[in-house]
């Protein structure tokens, strides 16, 4: 499950410009919807954030590769920590799997806290569970994120 997010410029043509180039690494098989999001972290524009159930054939840490080559393609720029992006391309989460290693945290440590994040995958993954301890995301307190708030855009003309 990849989540995207971005804060800087046309934001929805970035997330479907990143939709359309993981078609390309693998098969995306769901998308959720977007969501207008307030920004966790410094002070800056607001977000819209997304998630895709992409199929990859390959390992975590060639996906991790595959989408941060799709992030630099997209002009994303790395500033501070947690700052403003035009794209952001996280691993939320693979079905079944936790993993640790220097560059990549399966599922992403923030996960849990982020609403952000949370309520686009319970949209392409309900039934998600946390690998290790077998709890539904969905039912965390932080799905429920009055800042993290539906829109009618689609991210389809993305294929
Ligand atoms: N890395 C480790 N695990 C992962 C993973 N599961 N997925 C490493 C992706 N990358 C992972 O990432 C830095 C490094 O993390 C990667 O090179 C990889 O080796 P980055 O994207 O360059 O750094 P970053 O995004 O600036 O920092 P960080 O801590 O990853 O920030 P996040 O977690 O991406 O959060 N508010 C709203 N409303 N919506 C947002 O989308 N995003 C952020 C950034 C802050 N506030 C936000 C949002
Ligand atoms: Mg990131």
């Amino acid at each position: 499950m990849i989540g995207l997010g971005a804060n800087l410029g046309e934001r929805l043509e970035q997330l479907r410009a990143a939709v359309r180039a993981m078609g390309r690494i693998g098969k995306i098989e769901r998308l959720s919807r977007v969501y207008a999001t307030e920004p966790v972290g410094p002070p800056q524009p607001p977000f819209l954030n997304a998630a895709a159930l992409l199929v990859y054939d390959g390992t975590p840490e060639d996906l991790l590769d595959a989408l941060l080559a799709i992030e630099r393609g997209l002009g994303r720029e790395r500033r501070e920590k947690w700052g403003p992006r035009t794209i952001d391309l996280d691993i939320l989460w693979i079905d079944g799997m936790a993993l640790e290693t220097e560059r990549l945290v399966v599922p992403h440590p923030q996960l849990t806290a982020r609403g952000f994040a949370l309520r686009p995958l319970a949209d392409v993954a309900p039934a998600a569970t946390d690998p290790l301890s077998g709890n539904p995301y969905g039912r965390l307190p932080a799905a429920a994120d009055p800042g993290v708030r539906p829109t009618t855009l689609d991210l389809s003309g993305a294929s």
